[in-house]
């Protein structure tokens, strides 16, 4: 058994603390931080703290040291939760999912990728080839799952812009067959602008600083982000290294060569079209970089002309049915560009995560020849965010973290209370501070900020983005999570005109409402969806991304739902996902704003505490039972440990017979008996259990061998 850590660590689970309170739950965090301690649990939740510098702590030996213990055997880690998911998985055929959860920066995305190290690491111990192959896409589309929707923000160098859940796939030996990944709402608005300090997404300057002259020359481009509108912000250091890394993992989840083409020549698309400019004479509308253009056309395989047309002339139908061509004006041709830009790269990366989703999907998988097909998830999204200025993009990112904080609170602290009070055990309730008022703000049908949005989208004429904030004004002025300053007259922080402001679980955050509208429209004129369709363009990967350029222009009425409705209706669908598997958490906490690994700033990380709930979460956990079973499932496992209840009990209920087992081994103190489950407190219990279930299992083969053998 590897070393338990000494006293001057602190304690390893808060549980353990003297006394439950806030200063010290602070104390411990602290001080296993400063100890290099970086994780702690409550119960089976994993509080983790980013050390910002690299740890000695995620090797093969650390790997082994876990693979198929139990929690409370070894120091507290990330790979302790990855086999407690993994062996309920295997043990009791259920589907377990794993959510991290914390602010932008605290250190998720790290986490997962270490978690889905150590299941790829325990698995598959005959190494058949076919699962190690699985096994290598599912490390290996990290890599460009990063490079494509992954970006430096104000907060994280590497900050993820889009929301995964990735579901990993097991046959009836606990080996990976396959898997899924689910995306959420890239923030397509980084490609053609970026708050200052920021970057667009990795993918381009690594095309630009990794690729060969040669390339850059068949691409169109030259090696310097500089000369690009989309890129002329930032640079780094590794993106040159980090492009080689790209193009190996593209290889190995079997992208093709003229896949992997493609994906540079609509990066290289994107990056000229950023550049195209465009003059007015007062009547019509001209583009000023034409060489762009012809360059785009070549990448695209479409012709010139059409793209020019598209960009300076959109297509409508009148009302008679008459299909008429009506300039743009040179405000217009700006906004038709920039949203065919956003729309070329979020079609791309929906595309290569269902490239890679199509190499990945479990195959030929029988259950009644392969048992059952059971899955990890994994959940790695999107942290609060806080910037200086906070949009739309925000709005939603902050709204899904609100919902993953309701699923916590539903869990780990509603669920656990109800279950008590059901099974009748005696019960102390603990207060906490539920953030359902802040979802239904946002999500309500005809009154949350997502339905005025929609209605304001809807209606004919200008509706402009401050008309739509004066509709929010007047519908909810009276909620406690929302306000204005309208409502608020002396509050000076806020714009008179562009501001309101949400009291988030995480924090109050003012949004300005600029763009608002037509980011939630998401409007992209059909004219470009046809042109990248249609029979100008020859490429079919871009027929693949854009099957909605197939309708003509009269066929086109439906109106699409908005980008907050599918956003909102895509995370339910999360929601309602996580809630049917057994979750196992992982809380990050980031230590500081400076990225520093000496500083442990008090009151950033006492505020992270609190609004995680993390407090309430050890009050309930220590006042609880951390572990619980049906009594017949009890009994089953355990009844060969107790004279009275081998090989089958006479006892007039599965309760008793479990109270038998409990008696004999002398763990009354450390049980409840509800109507249906038996609760148990602390793990040693269990684990005693366990032993001697280990120990007594090959003598009963050896008694059953002989029993068939006629040898008894
Ligand atoms: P996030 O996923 O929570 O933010 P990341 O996982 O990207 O945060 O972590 C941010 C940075 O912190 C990483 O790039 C590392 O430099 C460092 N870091 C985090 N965890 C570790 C670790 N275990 N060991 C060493 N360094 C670490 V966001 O995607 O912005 O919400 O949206
Ligand atoms: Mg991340």
């Amino acid at each position: 058994m590897a070393e338990l850590e000494g006293l001057e660590f602190g304690k390893s689970d808060f549980v353990l603390l003297d006394e439950v309170s806030m200063e010290q739950f602070m104390e411990n965090l602290k001080l296993r931080f400063e100890k290099g301690r970086i994780y702690t649990y409550i119960g089976e939740v994993v509080v983790s703290v980013n050390p910002y510098r690299q740890m000695d702590m995620y090797g093969k030996d650390s790997i082994e040291a876990y693979r198929g213990r139990e929690l409370y055997e070894n120091p507290p880690h990330l790979y302790a939760v990855s086999d407690a998911a993994y062996k309920a998985m295997k043990r009791r055929a259920k589907d377990t999912c794993i959510v991290i959860s914390g602010e932008s920066g605290a250190g998720k995305t790290e986490a997962s990728k270490y978690i889905m190290q150590y299941i790829a690491a325990i698995t598959n111990p005959s190494q058949r080839a076919e699962v190690e192959s699985v096994k290598n896409v599912l490390l290996k589309s990290n890599c460009v799952l990063e490079a494509f929707g992954n970006a430096k923000t104000n907060r994280n160098d590497n900050s993820s812009r889009f929301g995964k859940y990735m579901d990993i796939n097991f046959n009836f030996n606990g080996d990976p067959t396959g898997g899924h990944i689910n995306n959420y709402l890239l923030e397509k608005s980084r490609v053609v602008q970026q708050q200052e300090g920021e970057r667009n997404f990795h993918s381009f300057y690594q095309l630009l600083r990794g690729s060969s002259d040669e390339i850059l020359e068949s691409l169109h481009l030259q090696n310097d982000p500089a000369l690009y509108a989309c890129t002329k912000e930032g640079t780094s250091n590794n993106d040159r290294s980090s492009h080689r890394a790209v193009m190996n993992a593209l290889q190995v989840i079997g992208f093709s060569k003229e896949e992997i083409n493609s994906i540079y020549q609509i990066l290289a698309s994107i990056l000229l079209l950023g550049n195209v400019q465009f003059e007015s004479d007062g009547e019509s509308v001209q583009i000023l970089q034409l060489e762009a253009v012809n360059h785009i056309s070549d990448l695209t395989a479409t012709d010139p002309e059409s793209i020019s047309k598209s960009l300076l002339y959109r297509t409508v139908a009148t009302g008679g049915g008459e299909v008429i061509e009506k300039g743009h004006t040179e405000q217009d041709a700006c906004f038709g560009r920039d949203a065919f830009a956003k729309a070329l790269y979020e079609r791309l990366f929906g595309w290569i995560v269902g490239r890679i989703n199509s190499v990945i999907e479990v195959k030929n998988y029988n259950p009644v020849l392969h048992g059952k097909n059971t899955v990890i998830g994994v959940l790695d999204i999107y942290g609060f965010e806080i910037f200086d200025n906070n949009s739309f993009e925000q709005f939603c990112i902050n709204y899904c973290n609100e919902k993953l904080q309701q699923l916590f609170i539903e869990l780990i602290l509603r669920q656990e209370q109800d279950e008590y009070q059901r099974e009748g055990i005696t019960w102390q309730e603990i207060d906490y501070f539920n953030n359902q008022i802040i979802v239904d703000l946002v999500e309500q049908p005809h009154k949350g900020i997502i339905s005025i949005l929609d209605e304001a989208c809807l209606t004919a004429g200008k509706v402009t983005d401050m008309v739509c904030l004066d509709s929010m004004d007047t519908k909810l002025a009276q909620h406690p999570h929302y306000t204005s300053r309208k409502l608020c007259p002396t509050d000076k922080t806020m714009d008179f005109k562009k501001h309101f402001r949400i009291r988030h679980y995480a924090g109050d955050v003012t949004y300005s409402v600029e763009g608002f509208l037509d980011k939630n429209k998401d409007l992209l004129f059909q004219d470009f969806k046809r042109l990248m369709y249609n029979r100008f363009s020859s490429s079919p990967f871009l027929k693949e991304m854009w099957p909605d350029g197939q309708l003509s222009i009269t066929e086109v009425t439906k109106r699409p739902l908005t980008a907050a409705t599918l956003f909102k209706n895509s995370i339910v669908a999360l929601v309602d996902k996580l809630a049917c598997k057994e979750p196992y958490y992982v809380r990050c906490i980031k230590p500081n704003e400076m990225k520093s690994p000496v500083l442990f700033d008090d009151a950033r990380c006492q505020h992270q505490v609190a609004y995680l709930g993390l407090l309430e979460n050890v009050m309930v956990r220590r006042a609880g039972f951390a572990y619980r079973q049906p009594y017949a499932r009890f009994l089953q496992r355990y009844k060969m440990t107790c004279e009275y209840t081998w090989p089958n009990h006479l006892m007039a209920s599965d309760r008793e017979a479990v109270e038998a087992i409990i008696t004999q081994h002398g763990f009354q103190d450390d049980v409840a008996y509800g109507q249906t489950k038996l609760f148990v407190r602390t793990p040693r219990s269990l684990f005693t259990l366990e032993q001697e279930r280990a120990a007594l299992i090959p003598i009963l083969v050896l008694f059953l061998q002989k029993i068939w053998r006629g040898a008894i």
